[in-house]
């Protein structure tokens, strides 16, 4: 029996690779979280940037929160059974008229994950619409198998390494993920998705979670993972705390090794060692 997803959720995320829209807030929560991050911004002079924009939760109490909201994790459970990991968090934040934009992709390219039970919760915390830069994906393509990608490191993907499948997509096959603030949309890690530029008068903005069985590993270094549900019997990953308060200082060294590290992973093969070097755009996301 389901704890969230109706059957039919369930299956159309098998089927397309995707479902939306899941209501996991109210709007005035998701209103208020984002007050939090803009209050931060103000605070520190400007956008989340660089490696702040990874790993998150394990910054901030109310995103350490977030990964373990129930709803949330009930959904991801209804897919991917009891014992659950948050491996990372990014937010990807498109200002308001800017061309920062996501290449079509499938996310499990360089992220070092021994199998692809991988599902992105991605929540919106501003709406998320075809005026403003929402995700669009091409139904069934989770259901291929790796994709061959360029990395073009072009200057406006907010991706790592710029990187676009190397074949063809038929913008017309795409769908579009039109979300309001406090809804999430869930993706399988080999769905093939993108966004175009935000030409609106406001920020949009998403928090994705990426989640996995414990039973997952990583296969290219080291790495940690938050556990969130369950049991995890497999010790794949190292453990990671769970921040009582925003920016403790022994959270904020703790947040750069651990992001260095995975850097490490995603970067591997090129000139980039970090989130925060200079050939790595600030606003970079996953
Ligand atoms: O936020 C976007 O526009 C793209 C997000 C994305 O590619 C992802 O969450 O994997």
């Amino acid at each position: 029996m389901p704890k969230i997803l109706t059957q039919q959720q369930i299956d159309t995320f098998w089927q397309d690779g995707c479902v939306f829209p899941i209501r996991v807030m109210p709007e005035q929560k998701a209103a208020e979280i984002r007050a939090r991050l803009e209050e931060f911004e103000e605070k520190t002079g400007g956008p989340l940037k660089g490696d702040l924009r990874h790993k998150s939760h394990l910054l901030f109490s109310w995103l350490g929160d977030l990964v373990r909201e129930e709803p949330i994790v009930d959904a991801i459970e209804d897919l991917y059974g009891p014992n659950l990991l948050c491996w990372t968090t990014n937010f990807f934040i498109k200002e308001a008229n800017n061309p920062a934009f996501v290449s079509w992709h499938q996310d499990s390219t360089y992220w070092g994950l021994d199998r692809p039970d991988v599902v992105t919760a991605w929540i919106a915390f501003t709406p998320s619409n075809a005026a403003n830069g929402a995700m669009g994906f091409i139904p069934g393509t989770h259901k291929k198998d790796q994709i061959p990608h360029r990395d073009t490191f072009a200057k406006n993907n907010l991706l790592t390494r710029g990187q676009e499948v190397a074949v063809d997509v038929d913008p017309k096959e795409a769908v579009t993920i039109e979300l309001r603030p406090g809804e999430m949309s869930l993706h399988h890690v080999r769905l093939v998705h993108g966004s175009p530029p935000n030409p609106s008068n406001d920020r949009r903005i998403g928090f994705a979670i990426r989640y996995i069985p414990t039973s997952v590993s990583q296969v290219a270094g080291e790495d940690s993972a938050t556990l969130v549900r369950g049991v995890d019997t497999f010790h794949h990953f190292g453990e990671e705390p769970r921040p009582a308060r925003d920016m403790d200082p022994a959270f904020v060294e703790l947040h750069r090794k651990i992001t260095e590290r995975n850097a490490q992973i995603l970067y591997r093969g090129t000139q980039v060692k970090s989130y925060n070097d200079p050939k790595a755009l600030p606003d970079r996301a996953a």
